[in-house]
């Protein structure tokens, strides 16, 4: 499958001398290319959405982009990561060509789940990404099952495996704790606190707000995290994932965040005010990373062009490649369905 961001190399502090950043130029213009292509794949897709070129659910990403492009620097490519239903983001920046989602949400053969799955179905395998998960918490327990495998297997891999806030009240959430900590799996879980499941915020279904404390009845190592600023994001998930290569286990990171969009494309969002998204919009991830940039005179407004430019490109690619691909055929119904015959309590 082709890519468009190069794979992820672990991101390299600098040395005090050449800079008062404490990461390289090459890793905050990679976090800004990165951020901008979700940005403004998103914003495309709501476009085709109201167009309907791309119909059924449709959650977007927009102003959590750093939860992603922090973590990726913080891994290795060979690294594990699965979440919810708001996936476009994660494989993206995990270096997939954008197109494969986009024809993905267009229902053609050529998306990544052969049209098959839809906006939250978005999978990997060649990016090590697992999808894309409808019910909310059900991935929970596949991403401490990942880490088993890792452990079992002797592979010396990580799984990230992100939730959104709502997910933290699935009963699921606590038996896959209490197993990630007992037998210290290389799971890192990462709360999405994007202060909102639907319309109904933390504050209405939980007497703990502050979500890092739930891990803290297993033991498990928890903190609270900024996450609209990729440093702090990066910095969490490397403390994390050097403990689980070590085999000390999970972590549970909650990252603050907000989405500027509605739940999915219908939400008329009563539930909070312009201020409030106003707020938030202020402290943008992406407009954090570009004046440290600028600041550093990284990039000259000539690169900025160039890099919005090329991006707009890959978004305007991604968008052809989507509408000239074609619908699956009727046979691929029958194809990729899971079948164990000699499943033992089946009695033909
Ligand atoms: C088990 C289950 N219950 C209810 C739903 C309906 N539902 C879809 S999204 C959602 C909200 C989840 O919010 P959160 O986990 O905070 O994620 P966010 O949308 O904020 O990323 C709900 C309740 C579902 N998909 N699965
Ligand atoms: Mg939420």
């Amino acid at each position: 499958m082709e890519k468009v961001v190069s794979k992820s190399k672990k991101a390299e502090p600098v040395a005090e001398s050449k800079s008062k950043t404490k990461f390289s130029k090459e890793t905050y213009i990679k976090w800004y290319e990165s951020m901008l292509l979700m940005r403004k794949f998103e914003e495309k897709t709501g476009h085709l959405y109201i167009q309907q070129k791309i119909r059924g659910f449709c959650h977007l990403y927009i102003g959590q982009e750093a939860l992603v492009a922090g973590a990726v620097s913080a891994i290795r490519p060979q690294d594990r990561m699965i979440t919810a239903y708001r996936d476009h983001a994660h494989p993206i920046g995990r270096g997939m060509h954008p197109k494969y989602v986009m024809a993905e949400m267009m229902a053609k053969i050529t998306g990544c789940s052969k049209g098959k799955g839809g906006s939250m179905h978005i999978f990997s395998k060649e990016f090590n990404f697992f999808g894309g998960h409808g019910i909310v918490g059900g991935q929970i327990p596949l991403g401490a099952g990942m880490a088993f495998a890792d452990k079992y297997n002797g592979n010396d891999l990580v799984t990230l495996c992100y939730m959104g806030d709502g997910a933290v009240r699935q009963g699921a959430l606590h038996e896959a704790f209490n197993m990630a900590m007992l037998w210290k799996l290389p799971v890192i879980f990462i709360i999405e606190n994007n202060n909102y499941a639907m319309g109904t915020s933390v504050e209405r279904t939980s007497n703990v707000h502050e979500l890092w404390k739930v891990g803290l009845s297993y033991e498990m190592p928890s903190k609270a995290v900024d996450g609209m600023t990729c440093e702090a994001v990066h910095e969490a998930i490397e403390e994390a994932v050097t403990r689980a290569r070590k085999g000390d286990g999970p972590t549970l990171l909650e990252m603050k965040t907000y989405r500027y969009k509605g739940h999915s494309m219908s939400d008329a969002q009563t539930y909070r005010t312009k201020d409030e998204v106003k707020e938030y919009q202020a402290q943008d991830p992406i407009e954090k990373v570009l004046a440290t940039i600028k600041k550093n005179k990284w990039m000259s407004d000539a690169d900025i062009e160039a890099a919005e430019k090329k991006v707009d490109d890959i978004v305007a690619e991604s968008v052809q490649f989507g509408e000239e691909s074609p619908y699956p055929t009727i046979d691929e119904l029958y194809k990729d369905v899971y079948e164990q015959s000699d499943y033992p309590y089946i009695i033909e």
